[in-house]
């Protein structure tokens, strides 16, 4: 494909006075097929509206909010095409799916379908990175909005491509949440699990167990002052992920990782001790107690409440790292909270060690081990069930770049960007092929991070890698032409004043 790259890229160079400065294949994640119909390009005038199909009105109304900061323009959502027109329809071809797009650009206004909004909403984060960097920007810039002329076709390689943050080592508040939700979803990233809680901090108001959030939530890693969502903010930043288009999966981890619960309440505890919060880093020392009858009761309830704030078909359970529970504990423990989470209507997701306890075939384990094999998790594949893939030696965004990054940690090594972008997911775990796929996900623990800057500069420019080994075909796999690819994304980054890593790895601009 390298080749096929290079001549679309020197195809779409039109001739004529004013080229697209852009081409086609521009855009990470590469599309599956773009075809440049050079010379026929679009460009966006004053006078250029939104033609918005039945259905399309709210991904219409986004791509004009995207548009009208930086082009100064009105796009005026519309429901007729008029001369010069983005076209937005429900309807494409059966081969782009549930999650893809048709984009066909030519110098008389562009088309774009799909067959759901989700498949629209992707397509406009082509379109908006076949514009000029500078669109990008919040105030209005001197550029010509020229769009490529030619045809895409696209649609993801696995449904699943998620980023992870972590809000219990250091809380974030919703407006950082929304600001990472807007930052994802660029690159068509559409779930975001949120780790609810942890050792250090409980982040969620469960009405029936308030002192989880008041009191398990008053602290964070470092010993500043934490913070929690009420369910009302909880439910906003859902319905806010969702009008990206992003699947909020959310995590309470168990039966360790569970210090801010047991410390908020003594009857958890198996000698009825309440331990002091925590907010050191280590892991594995936590554990609910197994053999007392309240921890189902707080289980069904905290499950109970979580179930009715989800949208989503998952909850994630967690069931990583559980030093502190005996195997048989945890056999007995997850043995009752599973059916919990089907008895509230919900599917389950967790940390590959979830293999181990014979979960159903709809549960998703998390693989996030370094060594690319696991036996209960290739079982499971086996069994049927989808697995997850965060090898946290190429997926986690809290790795140092190197031994040099001021932030993250490195107990999966140093993870530099071609690390995070030269893995398949279909062969990263022995016993697990293409088929037992679900996708792939990339974690921010946040030990080390208290900033948005922070959580920016540990995501880009990893994040990106991850999101095209998620959409894009295999067959497109090529470092050489992915980091002329993401070179590209940096202006982009500037603009939006997302702070960056500058990999040496990659020639910015
Ligand atoms: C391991 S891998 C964890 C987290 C830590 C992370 C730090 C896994 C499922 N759990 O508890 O935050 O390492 O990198």
């Amino acid at each position: 494909l390298g080749s096929a790259l290079l001549t679309l890229t020197a195809f779409a160079q039109p001739a004529n006075a004013a080229p697209a400065s852009r081409s086609l294949t521009d855009v990470v994640p590469v599309p599956v097929s773009a075809q440049a119909d050079s010379g026929d390009d679009f460009r966006l005038t004053p006078a250029t509206v939104l033609a918005a199909g039945h259905g399309t009105e709210q991904v219409a109304a986004y791509l004009g909010d995207l548009l009208r900061p930086s082009t100064g323009y009105r796009l005026p959502v519309v429901a007729r095409a008029r001369n010069s027109a983005i076209t937005l329809g429900l309807g494409a071809s059966p081969r782009v799916g549930e999650q893809g797009y048709q984009l066909d650009v030519s110098r008389h206004g562009i088309s774009l379908r799909a067959n759901t909004t989700d498949g629209l909403f992707a397509g406009v984060q082509t379109l908006r990175q076949l514009l000029p960097a500078a669109v990008e920007a919040k105030t209005v810039q001197r550029a010509r909005w020229v769009v490529p002329g030619g045809h895409i076709l696209d649609y993801p390689r696995f449904a699943y491509r998620g980023a992870m943050l972590d809000v219990a080592r250091h809380f974030f508040t919703p407006d950082q949440v929304k600001r990472y939700i807007d930052e994802i979803a660029q690159y068509k990233i559409n779930r975001l699990h949120l780790h609810l809680a942890d050792d250090q901090g409980w982040r969620i108001e469960i009405r029936s167990w308030p002192r989880l959030a008041t009191y398990g939530g008053s602290t964070e890693v470092g010993g500043g002052q934490g913070g929690y969502y009420t369910q009302e903010q909880y439910r906003d930043l859902v319905a806010y992920a969702a009008s990206r288009h992003v699947t909020v999966i959310p995590e309470i981890d168990m039966p360790g990782h569970t210090n801010a619960a047991l410390a908020s309440y003594p009857e958890l505890n198996c000698d009825g001790v309440a331990p002091p919060l925590y907010t050191g880093i280590d892991v594995g020392f936590s554990s609910l107690c197994v053999d007392k009858d309240i921890t189902y009761k707080f289980l069904d309830d905290v499950i109970g409440e979580l179930a009715a704030m989800t949208p989503g078909r998952y909850l994630h359970i967690g069931g990583d790292e559980a030093h502190a529970t005996t195997p048989a504990d945890y056999q007995k423990f997850m043995g009752r909270l599973l059916p919990l989470v089907e008895k509230h209507g919900k599917l389950v997701q967790g940390w590959h060690e979830i293999a181990k306890a014979d979960p159903a075939v709809s549960a998703v384990p998390q693989f996030w081990d370094t060594d690319g094999q696991d036996a209960a998790t290739a079982a499971a594949a086996a069994r049927g069930n989808k697995i997850l893939m965060s090898p946290a030696n190429k997926a986690y965004l809290d790795m140092q770049y190197n031994a040099g990054s001021p932030l993250g940690l490195h107990w999966a090594g140093y993870v530099e960007v071609k690390d995070a972008y030269d893995w398949d997911p279909a062969t990263a775990v022995q016993g697990v092929g293409e088929e037992s796929v679900a996708g792939v996900e990339a974690p921010l623990w946040s030990e080390t991070l208290t900033t948005s800057a922070n959580i920016e500069y540990m995501a880009f420019p990893r994040l990106a890698g991850i999101a095209e080994i998620g959409w894009s075909p295999r067959s497109t796999h090529d470092w050489a032409t992915y980091r002329e690819r993401l070179a590209a994304q940096g202006p982009r980054w500037t603009a939006q004043s997302i702070d960056f890593y500058r990999s040496p790895q990659v020639d910015w601009p």
